[in-house]
């Protein structure tokens, strides 16, 4: 009897370990299937790494691994390249002369690699190289991609370099550990208790999960910083990661907060055209760098939303960044300062960070990036590109995307934000001209030789699956790659992030593809269709209060302020009879935006006040497409429910039954959206529900009474 109790817990205990949370992410490395496994293990029995560095050494380890977990053999490590079935190493021509020109090589740049078979001895060789130890890692990562996605990996004849030189995840994380904006438990990196070793392990498999993607640099603390990350145990903290961080390729960057000289330093103030403001900063990079020599820059936000920076001392955005650019200059660093300013006045807040960084193009140091985010206002479901692209020629500017979904749900709804991304690179800013897309602006296609950024806020934390919801671990992986390469289809990182995180059987495939395809147009219609926005509740961020009005607080806080909404209408009227925000858009766009007969239908509402019944080209009126869309975006999560229930048994039952139950929640809350919003707007449009609209399950009055509930979001 006892004994029978004993295998029975012995077996559990097996099934337990054995049975998936989310952490391996998609470095699952599960065994392919027996014919596929066959043809890669053979492929890659022997492996010869010619050369030594930590970041070699990283790329073998993974290597390695990924084929024990893949193929069920570890490849042989052969000292003798003739003997070998691959070889791996930078530069790779010195010995394989025919195999490559070394021109060819030369153009991997830092971080370009090369993966080609090749005919040596008695047969072929596949070789993974580039010009550096971190080429080869990324290729190494390619190579995996491959074998973990099923693709064939004999004959192959493959190089890819990065789009933007620099591709960082930005950690609003505090140094009490708490993330600002963070639905996935606490920080990562502040305020932690376990041991170091434990630590290491998870901090080395947030480096993998990062180089497999392609980011290669994170900044460990919050925009809104702490003057804090400054002391020396906070340095060492970050020096004790990068560590970690370094064998991947992944540099740390700081965010810093402008008053530091003062807080910090005890200096009168931090202006930063003082000499002595000036001295501070140059002895404080100088601390940095002894404690971390690859260390990459600073992150600044200033004069935004309470916290300090230069106009405090009656000086300008370029007088700050330029001040903390020289101090970094002679280490390489860089700086990061962000473009996300908007105080409350008379101006349309969509129009303020131009008006305020615009007069500045052509005045920053060249180790300086302004950091845009991706839309004028802030991270909605939906907005326009920000207009500062294409607009400040003379400057170097990156992206800035949200890959955390503050305002897309947290971490409870399926969203995957890569098609959002897309459509942001590639709008067509039309400054200098056609063509002109933001991903070629940012990536310098019209100022080359200029360093080149992106950067992502990231969604992790101390969460046992990373980021909250195993989708949104989608978000993380496609940030990364569209930083590595934009061209690649929404859909393609999909493909690769389903297959190699849950299953690459077709029948898997298609039905889940097409559910995250769907998917962020669904939020943005239970949402803020028609280009609406802001309309959450101003404190959390979460669900809808179209209706807040808070007694002194600032307008742009409230949602009114952004739809309008009365009995003439609904919208923003940014064209030349509003606020004229359209004007900072290049013709022809200023003119397409401008008018609402040829304004795309999802900005609609972002550039206009429109009378409800206004008629659409879709043959509705407003109203009811307002109505109908709103629909459309609970039907499609009810849709969602259905296809996942139906691919149970491709995936694991742990995971299968925490997906499930977020999009029970999505469902609720899309039709707690529909419903609030459209009995809210209903008030001023005196309409009715258009027929084929289901009936609303809540009552406004309830609804605007309900005080929000974060139960679930942790
Ligand atoms: O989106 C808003 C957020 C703030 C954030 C700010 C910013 C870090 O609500 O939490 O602060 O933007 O990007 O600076």
């Amino acid at each position: 009897m006892r004994k029978t109790v004993v295998t029975a817990v012995i077996l559990l205990w097996a099934i337990l370990a054995a049975a998936e949370n989310g952490y391996d992410l998609w470095l699952r490395y599960r065994p392919l299937p027996a014919a596929i496994a066959d043809g890669y293990a053979e492929c890659i029995a022997a492996v010869h790494v010619a050369g030594e560095s930590p970041v070699l050494k990283a790329a073998a380890d993974e290597l390695s691994s990924a084929l024990e977990g893949l193929t069920g053999r570890r490849p042989a490590v052969c000292r003798d390249p003739r003997a070998c079935c691959l070889v791996m190493g930078a530069h790779l021509e010195e010995r394989f002369g025919g195999a490559f020109a070394a021109a060819e090589v030369e153009a991997c740049g830092n971080e370009g690699f090369i993966l080609r078979t090749a005919p040596f001895g008695k047969g072929m060789v596949l070789l993974v190289t580039g010009h550096t130890d971190a080429g080869v890692l990324y290729g190494v990562f390619a190579l995996i991609r491959m074998m973990q996605t099923g693709k064939e990996i004999t004959g192959l004849d493959l190089s890819e370099t990065p789009d933007w030189d620099l591709r960082l995840l930005n950690h609003w994380d505090n140094p009490d550990g708490t993330v600002e904006r963070g639905y996935a438990g606490r920080s990562l990196w502040w305020n932690r208790e376990e041991a170091p070793e434990q630590l290491r392990k998870q901090y080395r498999d947030y480096a993998r999960a990062n180089a497999s993607a392609g980011i290669n640099g994170a900044v460990l603390n919050n925009v809104n910083a702490s003057p804090g990350m400054l002391r020396p145990e906070a340095i060492r903290q970050y020096a004790t990661i990068a560590d970690v961080l370094r064998p991947y390729n992944i540099r740390v960057y700081m965010a810093v907060n402008f008053s530091s000289p003062a807080i910090l330093g005890g200096l009168p103030g931090s202006d930063p055209l003082d000499p002595a403001v000036e001295r501070w900063w140059k002895e404080k990079v100088e601390e940095i760098y002894a404690a971390i020599p690859d260390f990459g820059g600073f992150l600044v936000k200033a004069n935004s939303e309470g916290q300090p920076g230069p106009q405090n001392y009656g000086r300008t955005h370029a007088d700050g960044a330029n001040m903390l650019a020289r101090a970094l200059k002679p280490r390489n660093g860089i700086v990061m300062w962000r473009a996300f300013v908007y105080e409350p006045g008379s101006e349309d807040r969509a129009r303020q960070a131009y008006t305020e960084f615009v007069p500045l193009d052509g005045q920053f140091e060249d180790n300086v990036i302004v950091q845009v985010k991706n839309g004028p206002v802030d991270f909605q479901p939906r907005e326009p590109f920000s207009p500062l692209f294409g607009a400040m020629q003379n400057t170097s500017l990156m992206v800035e995307f949200q890959i955390t979904q503050e305002y897309l749900g947290f971490s409870d709804h399926l969203v995957y934000l890569a098609p959002l991304q897309k459509e942001c690179l590639d709008s067509d800013t039309w400054c200098p001209g056609k063509g002109s897309t933001v991903a070629r602006i940012t990536g310098g296609a019209f100022s080359p030789g200029r360093i080149t950024a992106i950067a992502g806020v990231a969604n992790t934390g101390r969460d046992s699956l990373w980021c909250g919801h195993h989708f949104a671990q989608a978000n993380w992986y496609a940030f990364g790659r569209l930083a590595w390469n934009y061209r690649l289809s929404a859909r393609e990182i999909a493909r690769e992030w389903l297959a190699m995180t849950f299953s690459s059987d077709p029948s898997f495939l298609e039905p889940a593809l097409t559910l995250m395809m769907r998917s962020r147009e669904a939020a943005v219609n239970y949402m803020t269709p028609l280009g609406l926005h802001h309309l959450m509740g101003w404190s959390h961020h979460y669900g809808p209060e179209p209706w807040t009005d808070i007694p002194g607080a600032r307008p742009d806080w409230l949602p009114r302020y952004y739809h309008n909404a009365s009995p003439l209408g609904i919208g923003f009227n940014r064209s030349p009879s509003g606020s004229n925000a359209v004007e900072q858009y290049c013709p022809p766009l200023r003119e397409i935006y401008g008018d609402p007969a040829t304004c795309p239908l999802p900005l609609l509402l972002w550039f206009h006040h429109l009378p409800w019944d206004y008629p659409l080209p879709t043959g509705n009126r407003l109203w009811d497409e307002l109505c109908l869309r709103y629909q459309a975006g609970v039907e499609d999560c009810r849709q969602f429910q259905k296809t996942w229930d139906g691919l149970n048994r491709f995936t694991d039952p742990r995971r299968f039954a925490e997906v499930q139950a977020k999009l029970r929640i999505q469902t609720r809350e899309a039709m707690w959206w529909r419903d609030a919003c459209l009995l809210y707007f209903q008030t001023f449009s005196g309409l009715p529900f258009p027929a084929g609209m289901e009936r609303p399950v809540h009552n406004l009055d309830q609804l605007k009474k309900q005080k929000f509930n974060l139960t679930h979001h942790n």
